[in-house]
């Protein structure tokens, strides 16, 4: 919309309906996957413990988070068929206040698609629920076999997964500035019912082999008929223990968790998971008592998160993660986890493991705030923000990192497709594409973090200043 609109006073946020719609996909997904019921409990009640036992880190919380929703799932994750859905998406997202953030070219995991991060951008809205849904768009242009490309994409091109409400909410919204209560009411309910299960497959079971050949992902999202919801993340404070404890849920974990180690000032994203269920589907070609296929796909992630990092960070980040994976590539069945786990902290330890150490080195985001502590008479007018912090007038806290990590997005993926189909497909990034099927450019992760610290400065600075 380029014109401004008339925001009408009984329009609801899009903060809240974003949260709305975080906790009906939660309710649904615990309805379909039991064992992601049983993975937010589980959650839920180390993360009081936690908060009990440790007051200290209660309070460091509470100055940057609403505690009340800790436990409450941070992200999910789709992956969708075709151009024109990535571009509906897009809109739907933008009426919950999400938008694009960074893209990922997942072909060098040989994995066929590419993504981005529909999120809240401003701290405010972070703030008020940073639900954020990792959004895959399937390359077809990448399988080499030029009839089963034909054959999906006749597949995606006949499939329609938006109902006429979700099209007409759409529109209204973007009309009129947003939604009112009861219209907010119905698009949560039918955007949900896009995401849900289906266990009518779209496609003969014949078809559905030759894809799962060529590659699971990509029988994932041809064979249904629509974008079912994949996975959904709730975060946990102590993601290590946590992770022992996965199979009380009556799933199985994932071998190693993703991303950095262990550290005591947490850094980017940690992530976990237990591997998909194993779901019955009924294809166009079987009767439905004859029930002998069962897709894998829906799984239950946790994520732990700590401090943004600046370029300078990502690099080094970047550099050690492919460094350590030199050493000990982890396998999926966990066979060599005790050595990767040894080798990826001690590869790591070159990385300050302390904020104020990352904040000298241009490592890290942080956001810096007044401390209670009374400046006396002095004149402080032109001080620089790092005057304010030797006088104890200005504080830092680290900034926390709101997006993905493609190396980890990859061992998610690879995790739960099993056997990873005949084709290699080789590092092929191509943002402009995905950024012209999107209807938009994605914006800048460092940019925002970047964005998100110089205000935070500003707000100090202004303080004394005047
Ligand atoms: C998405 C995997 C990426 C994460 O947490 O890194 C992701 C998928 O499996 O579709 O959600
Ligand atoms: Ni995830």
């Amino acid at each position: 919309m380029n014109q401004a609109v008339f925001i009408s006073p009984d329009l609801v946020s899009a903060d809240s309906i974003r949260t709305k719609f975080s906790l009906a996909m939660s309710n649904m997904y615990r309805n379909e996957v039991p064992a992601y019921g049983a993975l937010i409990d589980l959650v839920t009640e180390k993360n009081q413990a936690q908060l009990e036992a440790k007051p200290l880190l209660r309070q460091q919380l509470e100055k940057v988070e609403n505690v009340e929703t800790l436990s409450d799932q941070r992200h999910g994750a789709i992956r969708i068929g075709k151009a024109s859905e990535l571009a509906m998406m897009r809109r739907i997202f933008a009426v919950m206040g999400m938008f694009p953030v960074g893209y990922y070219d997942l072909s060098v995991a040989n994995v066929p698609v590419h993504s981005t991060c529909f999120r809240p951008l401003e701290a405010k809205s972070i703030r008020n629920n940073p639900f954020r849904i990792f959004t895959s768009l399937l390359r077809l242009e990448l399988i080499e076999d030029q009839q089963l490309r034909d054959k999906a994409r006749q597949v995606l091109e006949a499939r329609d997964i938006f109902s006429d409400q979700v099209r007409e909410l759409v529109s209204v919204a973007e009309q009129k500035g947003g939604l009112t209560e009861s219209q907010s009411a119905l698009f949560i309910e039918s955007i949900v019912n896009v995401f849900r299960w289906h266990k009518e497959a779209a496609i003969s079971s014949e078809l559905y082999k030759e894809l799962l050949a060529a590659h699971p992902l990509i029988a994932d999202v041809v064979s249904f008929k629509g974008p079912h919801i994949n996975h959904l993340t709730p975060r946990t404070l102590d993601i290590d223990e946590v992770q022992t404890q996965i199979h009380t849920t009556g799933a199985v974990a994932k071998a190693v968790i993703e991303g950095p180690p262990r550290r005591k000032c947490p850094i980017l994203l940690r992530q976990t998971a237990f591997l998909a269920i194993k779901e019955q589907v009924h294809f166009t070609d079987t009767d439905l008592s004859e029930q002998n296929i069962a897709h894998a796909a829906r799984f239950g992630e946790i994520e732990q998160r700590g401090c943004a990092l600046t370029k300078k960070g990502r690099d080094l980040y970047d550099n050690l993660l492919v460094k350590a994976r030199g050493i000990t590539r982890p396998l999926h069945d966990g066979s060599n986890k005790t050595q990767y786990i040894s080798d990826i902290e001690q590869v790591f330890s070159v990385f300050p493991d302390d904020y104020a150490q990352m904040r000298e080195q241009g490592l890290g985001y942080f956001n810096y705030s007044l401390t209670e502590q009374e400046s006396g008479d002095d004149n402080l007018k032109d001080c620089d923000i790092e005057h304010l912090i030797a006088r104890g007038l200005v504080q830092f806290d680290p900034i926390s990192y709101e997006d993905f990590l493609p190396v980890s997005a990859a061992g998610i993926f690879q995790s739960n497709l099993g056997e990873q189909g005949d084709q290699d497909f080789s590092q092929n990034p191509n943002q402009q594409q995905f950024e012209k099927e999107l209807g938009t450019d994605v914006a800048d992760q460092f940019e925002l973090y970047e964005q998100m610290q110089q205000s935070s400065i500003d707000h100090c600075l202004k303080t004394f200043s005047s």
